[in-house]
């Protein structure tokens, strides 16, 4: 290789490796309703006025609606008892919720919750979303994988990197017109994520979200993201939480912050490895 193509091509991994900086988002609470402290959310997503869950553990994971305004649960369908649910989005007439462990991904009526079909899946069912052309699904990996939803076979996948690194364990997701959103399994924030390259452009930072006071024994993991398209509102929960809570996005200003140290510290209590970013 040339010494001039060389140092190009130092540059542009170079380039990579540097990625680009991370915003910070803290949240403003806007409001938040009852959430059933027996759900182990999954799968999250609002349409018309109505909240649509998955839940997961073996023989108690559902699939239900609730009218958004009142809570009522609407309708409701126990999986059985060899299926732990996982993500659900709801495409065009139909609803689409995957499984954890069995790869399989069942294809419901959206109406009825009448089961009208299944599909496979090569591996594990985490978090699943769709941007009106395709499904997109996460499989603890740090790929998110899109499935053509006229045959539901795999189409393509993008690796979700943040500072050169890869960004392991993507949760529940929700699309949205400017970037996906994604949970991140044992970290209390959501990615900001840009489609198109992968890239994580901005983090939400939700400690203190549930308050340790609301904390019971069985309260587990930030999970659980929905975008309302009519207003454009912001609602998140958690597995076993007792809230749905609507937020606002305050971008994270204050000078001083070092969003590379940030990013790194919340991410590292999920103890995976992100050998790129300096601590
Ligand atoms: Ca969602």
């Amino acid at each position: 290789m040339k010494k001039a193509s060389f140092s190009l091509f130092l540059l542009f991994y170079a380039s990579l490796c540097a990625g680009g900086e991370v915003r910070l988002y803290d949240y403003r609470l806007v409001e938040r309703i009852p959430h059933s402290r027996a759900d182990f959310t999954q799968g999250l997503e609002i349409q018309d006025g109505k909240l649509y869950q998955s839940t997961g553990l073996y023989g108690r994971s559902k699939l239900q609606v609730f009218d958004l305004s009142s809570g009522k649960l609407l309708r409701q369908r126990k999986l059985a008892k060899t299926y732990f649910g996982e993500g659900i989005t709801l495409f065009e007439d139909k609803i689409i919720q995957l499984t954890w462990h069995k790869r399989r991904a069942f294809i419901y009526n959206r109406n009825s919750f009448k089961r009208i079909g299944d599909f496979a899946l090569p591996g594990q069912g985490w978090g699943l979303t769709n941007d009106g052309n395709r499904l997109i699904y996460s499989d603890g990996t740090n790929l998110l994988r899109f499935i053509d939803p006229t045959n539901w076979q795999i189409i393509g996948s993008v690796a979700v990197t943040a500072y050169g690194c890869d960004i392991h364990y993507l949760n529940e997701l929700e699309w949205t017109p400017d970037y996906l959103l994604a949970n991140v399994w044992q970290s209390d924030s959501i990615l900001m994520i840009d489609l198109a390259s992968g890239a994580v452009q901005g983090q939400i930072l939700l400690h203190g979200l549930l308050p340790a006071s609301e904390r019971q024994k069985t309260t587990d993991l930030l999970n659980g993201i929905a975008r309302d398209s009519t207003d454009a509102s912001l609602w998140v929960t958690g597995k076993h939480w007792p809230w749905l809570y609507h937020i606002e996005l305050l971008p994270r200003e204050k000078p001083g912050w070092n969003n590379r140290q940030v990013f790194a510290q919340s991410l590292n209590q999920s103890g995976f490895p992100c050998n790129g970013v300096q601590q």
